[in-house]
């Protein structure tokens, strides 16, 4: 039995890993470039009987018209996992070999990550966003797929609001 915390910022009280990716970690993710090095998301992580359990910080920017996300990944073993909104306004891009949808994360909501099904999560809005993920602590992550080719379509800014475009590298 244990019982996590999420403070005010969305870190997980009593973490054991925190993971910052900056935008020079993840260049070839995005669509157009920048000259600076911001931040992108940060993750904090805590790992107990084989589940982890991390929230993940998304910071409000874009790269171009593309906003700022995580680099998105499917799991080395069949793994499930639940994403929670905890704060801020977002995009959830699935995708598997023959099927891509997209729902929005925010405070409240729940969505489930079927196994086999790529997933990133993108900042549509102003202020940070932070949400849980739930899931197998041996899931693993494949980066590689989403590297060379990333997901069926891209989330851009479009007269001041977000949309969905085709991916040119698809
Ligand atoms: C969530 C979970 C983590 C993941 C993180 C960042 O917290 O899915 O497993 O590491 O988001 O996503 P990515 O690994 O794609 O950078
Ligand atoms: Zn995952």
């Amino acid at each position: 039995m244990f019982m996590y915390e999420i403070d005010e910022n969305g870190i997980i009280k009593g973490y054991s890993k925190k993971v910052v990716r900056k935008y020079s970690d993840m260049k070839e993710f995005f669509q157009w470039k920048r000259e600076d090095n911001p931040t992108i998301y940060e993750v904090y992580e805590c790992e107990k009987k084989g589940l982890n359990f991390a929230t993940t910080i998304i910071f409000p920017g874009r790269v171009g018209k593309e906003y700022f996300m995580t680099k998105g990944h499917v799991h080395k073993k069949k793994a499930d996992e639940i994403y929670i909104g905890v704060k801020g306004k977002g995009l959830i891009l699935l995708q598997s070999k023959d099927d891509f949808l997209s729902f929005e994360i925010k405070k409240n909501i729940i969505i489930h990550v079927p196994e086999n099904y790529a997933h990133r999560t993108v900042n549509i809005g102003d202020e940070n966003l932070v949400f849980l993920a739930v899931y197998a602590s041996d899931a693993g992550h494949d980066y590689d797929f989403i590297k060379r080719k990333g997901f069926r379509k891209i989330v851009i800014e479009k007269n001041g609001k977000h949309a969905l475009a085709e991916n040119p590298k698809w």
